[in-house]
């Protein structure tokens, strides 16, 4: 499968999907450049990504029909529902009932209130004013993470979930930042693994 990524983005968290759910990937690493985004030469492919995803933003992956999935939570579930369980490797999110339910509900919080809350600290243009209103809008929504993990090992439970993929690779990004740092939040640090930086190629 065709994956469109950026080193050290959000796209990691389909690369960790994949690599729980033994998917494999044909990386397609996509690089800046000033007009816009491209595909990196060393990949021997057309460099036009705009052609492929006008949205022009990573993750994006390939399907089998050749057309392109781009979102980060629906590429997630799609792993999750159609790649994994045919991959022979259990379920990475919950198939059916109000678990399932609860899942999704976590997907958009994270998407919407994580993913959203983090990207404008990547502007340096941003003013401080607006940073420190996104970073107490994270500091609420890392205290509502905390919660929901409570003293089980995995956001959704005992068992690892595109959910803790996601989260691993947002709450990884405060390293990045001097004034955004888990110490308020103590169980969050156990959901970055550490084995996250073995994915050095991403
Ligand atoms: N709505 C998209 C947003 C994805 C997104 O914001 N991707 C960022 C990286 S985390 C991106 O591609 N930015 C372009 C860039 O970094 O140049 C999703 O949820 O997947």
């Amino acid at each position: 499968m065709d994956f469109y990524f950026i080193p050290d983005t959000c796209a990691l968290a389909v690369h960790i999907a994949c690599h729980e759910a033994n998917i494999p990937l044909q990386l397609r690493e996509i690089e800046r450049s000033p007009t816009g985004l491209r595909i990196k030469s060393t990949t021997a492919l057309p460099s036009d990504y705009m052609s492929l995803n006008p949205k022009q933003k990573v993750p994006a992956i390939g399907l089998p029909n050749g057309s392109i999935l781009t979102e980060t939570q629906a590429i997630l579930q799609y792993i999750a529902w159609e790649l994994a369980p045919a991959a022979q490797n259990g379920d990475l999110l919950p198939k059916s009932g109000l678990e399932r339910w609860r899942a999704v509900e976590l997907l958009n919080f994270i998407t919407t209130e994580i993913h959203k809350a983090f990207s404008p600290l990547f502007n340096p243009d941003m003013s401080s004013k607006h940073r420190e209103r996104a970073i107490k809008d994270l500091g609420r929504a890392f205290t509502i993470l905390q919660d929901t993990l409570g003293e089980k090992e995995f956001l959704n439970g005992q068992e690892i979930s595109v959910i803790d993929c996601y989260a691993w690779t947002l709450l990884s990004w405060t390293r990045f930042f001097d004034d955004v740092d888990l110490a308020e939040w103590p169980s969050l640090p156990s959901l970055i693994p550490e084995w996250y930086a073995v994915l050095d190629d991403i």
